[in-house]
């Protein structure tokens, strides 16, 4: 039989034990907790409702505290944009983001299935009219220059305009620096949802890209960061939003009534592609399990077409999971419901 001794220094042997893999355990679960990525979102939300599921991506990440949206910039001067945009942030208890829009008319492209219009008429918000917005360039200006070196995220969904009129920019009340200057100090990367890999291996014509594409060549050229692009073959593939609409336990969402009303529109009954939502995804928790990165450089000719060259200057993603198991993912991240839910 062990002596009482012995008992109490095998019982200290195995506290001390248990508080040093706690204290392991602790400082394990602080080293992987990241800090919140900042953001700047730049969408033409209307045309399509993908970047309904991309904007539903990101507040879930900020309830998640893995970003942080620092702006929300319409590219697109179709009437319901501001307002689609600011029905969202309300929506997930954040009307206080800025929220600006190109003051041009072009590029202007609407809404056929009507979901934005249906959203704006049934959910609070704050900026009624796109006139009420910011000018796209003077808010990324004023953001980007109270940021902390090399920190910022830009997420592109849309067309190029804002990103190439902000690198054309000059000194402003917010920087002495030029738009380009400011791009380099500031932000850490740019994923955006363009161009495409076509059945040649070679080229493509992408709607983001082709609509504006005088701005895509400039910003294809000459932005100064690392640039991730998610091609039009991977969205593709990826269906979500049958899910959503018939989950019953989801009420009074801008989400899932901005789906149910395109999706019936379209009679589309396997889920709509999720090009926008994958941008998302790897913007804030990086290309893996799901992607991974294949480098190419691309040049982008006067029609929009863009064509592979020689070089290494973008992270091209490729598909590294079932399509079907990534949708299931990202339409759970899209079911998300907000934690600061405004009262109606
Ligand atoms: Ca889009």
């Amino acid at each position: 039989m062990p002596s009482t001794n012995y008992l109490l220094n095998n019982m200290n042997l195995k506290s001390a034990s248990l508080i040093l893999l706690l204290l392991f355990a602790i400082s394990f679960c602080k080293a992987q907790k990241r800090n919140p990525v900042p953001v700047i979102f730049d969408t033409d939300i209307a045309g399509d409702y993908d970047d309904v599921g991309a904007m539903a991506l990101l507040h879930t990440f900020a309830d998640k505290g893995e970003a942080k949206i620092l702006a929300t910039i319409s590219c697109n001067a179709f009437e319901t944009t501001a307002p689609t945009i600011s029905v969202i942030n309300t929506y997930f208890g954040r009307p206080e983001i800025p929220i600006g829009i190109l003051k041009k008319s072009k590029p202007n492209k609407d809404c056929p299935q009507q979901w934005a219009q249906a959203i704006i008429a049934g959910y609070p918000h704050n900026i009624k009219s796109n006139s009420q917005a910011v000018e796209a360039v003077s808010l990324y200006r004023k953001v980007l220059a109270t940021q902390t070196d090399g920190s910022v995220t830009i997420i592109s969904v849309g067309f190029f305009t804002n990103l190439a009129d902000l690198l054309r920019s000059g000194a402003d009340k917010y920087s002495s620096l030029t738009g380009e200057q400011l791009v380099k100090q500031k932000v850490k990367k740019l994923v955006s949802m363009a161009t495409g890999i076509g059945t040649d291996g070679k080229t493509f014509s992408e709607y983001n890209v082709n609509v504006d594409a005088a701005s895509a060549q400039e910003v294809f050229k000459n932005w100064p960061t690392p640039i991730t692009l998610s091609g039009f073959e991977i969205g593709e593939k990826i269906l979500t939003g049958i899910r959503l609409v018939n989950n019953y336990p989801i009420q009074n969402s801008p989400i899932k009534d901005a789906f149910q009303v395109a999706l019936e529109k379209d009679k589309n009954t396997v889920g709509r592609n999720s090009w926008d939502e994958t941008a998302v995804l790897t913007a804030i928790r990086g290309a893996k399990p799901y992607f991974t990165y294949r480098k190419l450089d691309m040049e982008i000719k006067d029609d929009g077409t863009n064509v592979i060259i020689p070089g290494e200057r973008f992270l091209y993603l490729q598909l590294a999971m079932e399509p079907a198991a990534i949708a299931k993912d990202i339409e759970q991240l899209m079911m998300h419901q907000p934690i600061k839910k405004p009262k109606r």
